[in-house]
């Protein structure tokens, strides 16, 4: 889809007016941390319009979609919240001829991390948790981080959710670990 205007359309159609207006704050976050550590800017803005696609879709339809698409067992019979991102790179791929293996990439690990990730996936996973419609406690310290090191501020970030889980007695997904270990242990 290269018209903007259809796709915004669309993307708004998937979702409430609350994610919707989420999204729009990540594709804003995106682009300006993308301006700032050097990361395509137009790529960063169309991950964070795309990255949240499916969340509002049915459970039964996004593990419909994954299966047909042979996703790990892990993922199948894990954490339910983790869906929405596995299934929007195959959507937006599929429904709306997105073929950017970066902008894939980026939607695809927003919500885990992983080991290794790209500037961009970092940039859209940090948008995630900055954007201006975000409020939960240390938000504006990560937002602080995030002017400087985005590094320090994802690995804030998902340790901040890491922590959240285990309160919450979930299980941590087996990718955010490696990705939190990762940003930790690269600090040097
Ligand atoms: O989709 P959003 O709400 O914008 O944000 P998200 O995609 O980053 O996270 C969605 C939810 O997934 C959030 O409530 C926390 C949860 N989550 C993130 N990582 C893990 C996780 N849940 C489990 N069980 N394990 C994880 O590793
Ligand atoms: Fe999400
Ligand atoms: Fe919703
Ligand atoms: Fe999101």
């Amino acid at each position: 889809l290269d018209n903007r205007e259809e796709l915004l359309v669309r993307v708004r159609q998937q979702m409430h007016e609350k994610r919707y207006n989420h999204t729009l704050g990540v594709a804003a976050s995106a682009r300006e941390l993308a301006e700032r550590f050097g990361a395509d800017p137009d790529k960063a803005e169309l991950a964070g319009l795309l990255h949240d696609y499916c969340k509002c879709w049915p459970v039964e339809k996004m593990f419909e979609i994954l299966v047909r698409h042979d996703m790990p067992t892990e993922l199948l019979e894990g954490e339910k919240e983790l869906w929405h991102a596995f299934a929007a790179a195959i959507v937006i791929q599929t429904d709306l001829g997105v073929t950017d293996a970066d902008i894939l990439q980026a939607v695809r690990y927003h919500t885990t991390g992983r080991a290794g990730m790209s500037l961009l996936e970092k940039v859209v996973c940090v948008a995630d948790y900055i954007e201006p419609n975000r409020v939960y406690p240390g938000v504006d310290f990560i937002r602080a981080k995030a002017m400087h090191d985005l590094d320090a501020a994802l690995a804030l970030a998902l340790g901040g959710t890491i922590q959240f889980l285990i309160e919450k007695q979930k299980t941590v997904f087996p990718l955010t670990l490696t990705a939190y270990n990762d940003l930790v242990s690269r600090k040097g």
